[in-house]
């Protein structure tokens, strides 16, 4: 392609370049701004290319809002300090719905003592609610709507001057939208890194072996401040605008609430969960909300800002030395926070998997105190570098397990011990074992008092045989007096062996005796599930039995053959294989088919069977509280209809019911364009059932 020869023979190469770049402006700002593409990125690509090289043989030509001015060719060779035209204020702090309440209130007598006595007593201030971003406060000044200077937040009084770095963030218009700008425009925003590309960048930086970014916040100020503007276009940082300062004129937006607006329709991108409130409530209800929606953002918020709405407002309450008396800042508890890991403790799980513990001095995380906190296994250990007495970052998000995310090795005690994982056992004190291919240390001695204590509370738990009576503690009891070594044993206890127990009455031992003895009853798909082979979960085990009718034609299966099952996969497969391979394993299964347990499909009546058109071969997918349906029941009964159902949505499910206090599984299905469905609409697409003649 010979571009630039044609262009100069062009009379016309000085529209050509405004066209391009009016073209890549806007496709830039759908992209970034709006999230709707308008072109693929091959063809923005390729005009960009071509302004490019019109550029280069035409300099003279090159505007400073120009597409191709965002990434910097050349490295900045020091920041500038730069004054601030109007201060930046930090915000006061709330964390309770009291200083919330009380922030409220001396607004309204702020207002009340001065323009207006007692008017506003007693009556809520119309206030925005928005996210609090964690990232970088910025400044920008437009002057004559272009962008000529963008700024950290620095003192808020001088910031640095980081504007060729500024050009590089896409959602930031280096030409406002707007008929005819005043000579100078404000804007302030938070500048932050989405968290997959914090992950994606620390990822790189532990493979080239770089200090690692504690949080997206502290990638997000190191990249604004980065002097070589080409590693900060490569970082992808986004900008959300909040505040808007402009010369006096009565068209300007009176509101807060007006303000976001217009600063969306002049081109920036502003965060769209704002809330507008009326009322106390509706503060803390926005609270509650995003206490565990933001958990689900694609970039990191830590409390919420309240602004009073109204400019007329707000300006009568002013500001104190540091900050705006109309808005306050109200934060969601800490995440993460420091303390010492006083021991490590390891735990052995029902597969014998060994998992380190770190125990902790307690500290406050996220609302509830932790004591604990995983430290997953042997590699993340190394990884980690733990050394008994050290100083660590324990975060706790949501309802997520508490982990250990890092150790701070400058607080390290001398003389302070590595941990390392046991070559032994804790519980039984054999060799364990760890596969060079696998993260996880096992104990593989099938008589572990946890391996065989872990087997036994998984067959009595309520999706396998359900068996009332039987938790935990009488779980280690009967573990400990040797009653029962195999979940086979159960079916060996008398009342009489139960009641030599501590503390176990004559009732209390027949009604266990009689809940074991009920367990006959229950399915072959529920048996499997019970048997607790690694990956296979309640509703892979439902439908394992409804392609295998008995447990001889699976355990004489091929790995092929079960991985052909819709929703069943290599690993499972091969799982399931292996596990019917062991003796001890068979030898399990024939006791307990001695003992009266189910390894065959139960007999449908096979005259008349129910086909629903509706359910027979379709994909269901059950989450959230049903309101009278318990999940398992509503799955069963899919699953009697011929229905399939799987534990995860994705392009091949065709609905979702829903409950109450659905989470991630909505989100996806809505994502997805997947058919959702009630309870009530369940039960009426199986109240369609057709009986037919076999
Ligand atoms: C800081 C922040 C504000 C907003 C969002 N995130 C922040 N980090 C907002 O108003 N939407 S305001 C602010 C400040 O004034 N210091």
């Amino acid at each position: 392609m010979n571009i630039v020869t044609e262009l100069s023979l062009n009379p016309d190469i000085q529209s050509r370049a405004i066209e391009l770049r009016n073209m890549l402006q806007r496709a830039s700002y759908e992209y970034y701004v709006l999230d709707a593409p308008i072109m693929e990125d091959s063809v923005y690509d390729a005009l960009y290319h071509e302004l490019k090289e019109i550029e280069a043989q035409y300099p003279q030509m090159i505007t400073s809002d120009s597409p191709t001015q965002r990434v910097g060719e050349k490295a900045n060779t020091q920041l500038g300090s730069v004054q601030h035209h109007i201060p930046l204020y930090s915000l006061d702090n709330a964390f309770t719905d009291d200083d919330v309440a009380t922030w409220q209130e001396r607004c309204q007598k702020g207002l009340s003592t001065t323009a207006f006595p007692d008017e506003f007593l007693g009556r809520f201030l119309d206030s925005v609610c928005e996210l609090k971003i964690d990232g970088s406060a910025i400044a920008l000044t437009y002057e004559h709507g272009l962008l000529v200077r963008g700024a950290t937040r620095g003192d808020g009084i001088s910031g640095e001057d980081i504007t060729p770095n500024i050009k590089t963030i896409r959602s930031i218009p280096l030409r406002l939208n707007l008929e005819n700008p005043p000579d100078r425009l404000e804007v302030r925003g938070e500048a932050f890194l989405p968290i997959a590309v914090f992950d994606e960048i620390n990822q790189e930086r532990s493979q080239t072996s770089e200090t690692l970014f504690a949080n997206p916040r502290n990638a997000a100020a190191g990249t604004l401040r980065q002097l070589d503007t080409r590693i900060v276009a490569k970082r992808r940082l986004d900008f959300f605008a909040y505040t808007l300062h402009l010369p006096p004129s009565d068209r300007n937006p009176q509101s807060q609430w007006e303000a976001l607006e217009f600063l969306e329709i002049i081109g920036f991108r502003v965060n769209p969960n704002k809330q507008l409130c009326t009322s106390i409530e509706e503060l803390q209800n926005y609270y509650q909300y995003w206490s565990t929606a933001r958990l689900k953002l694609p970039y990191m918020t830590d409390g919420m800002v309240i602004k009073i709405n109204s400019f007329m407002q707000q300006e009568q309450l002013g500001f104190t030395q540091r900050t705006p008396r109309w808005a306050i800042a109200w934060k969601y508890p800490a995440e993460e926070m420091p303390t010492i890991i006083e021991a490590v403790t390891v735990q052995v799980g029902r597969t014998g998997t060994l998992t380190p513990v770190a125990e902790l001095r307690p500290v406050l995380l996220a609302g509830t105190t932790v004591s604990r906190a995983t430290l997953h296994n042997s590699d993340r250990l190394a990884e980690l570098d733990l050394h008994i007495g050290d100083t660590a970052i324990v975060r706790k998000a949501g309802e997520i397990i508490p982990e250990v995310v890092r150790i701070l090795p400058e607080l390290r005690l001398s003389g302070a011990m590595r941990f390392v994982m046991p070559t032994h056992c804790p519980e039984c004190g054999q060799p364990v074992l760890k596969p060079e291919d696998e993260a996880a240390t096992r104990c593989i001695n099938l008589e572990c008092p946890a391996i065989v204590r872990g087997a036994i509370e998984h067959w009595v738990s309520r999706e396998a045989m359900d068996i009332n009576g039987i938790g935990e503690k009488l779980v280690r009891q009967l573990v400990t007096e040797n009653h029962v070594t195999s979940v086979a044993d159960l079916y060996e206890l008398t009342s009489e062996k139960l009641r030599s127990l501590d503390r176990m009455g004559e009732k209390s031992a027949d009604k266990i005796i009689m809940a074991i003895a009920q367990s006959k009853t229950k399915s072959w798909g529920r048996v499997l599930y019970g048997l607790g082979i690694r990956q296979v979960g309640s509703v892979n085990a439902q439908n394992i039995t409804d392609n295998f009718p008995n447990v001889e034609l699976l355990a004489r299966s091929s790995p092929e053959a079960i991985a052909s099952i819709y929703g069943i996969g290599a690993e499972i497969a091969k799982s399931i294989c292996e596990w019917f391979r062991k003796d001890t394993n068979q030898q399990l299964v024939e006791r307990l088919q001695a003992s009266g347990l189910q390894f065959v499909s139960e007999q449908k009546d096979n005259r008349v069977i129910a086909i629903n058109p509706n359910i027979a071969g379709k994909t269901f997918v059950v989450t959230g509280t049903l309101p009278t349906l318990k999940r398992d029941e509503a799955k069963a009964l899919i699953q009697s209809a011929s229905g399939k159902v799987t534990e995860s949505v994705s392009k091949k499910t065709h609905y979702l019911v829903v409950g109450a206090d659905a989470g991630s599984k909505l989100e996806k299905a809505q994502s997805l364009g997947v058919s959702l469905l009630s309870e009530e609409d369940l039960l009426n697409l199986l109240g369609t059932n057709v009986l037919v003649e076999t």
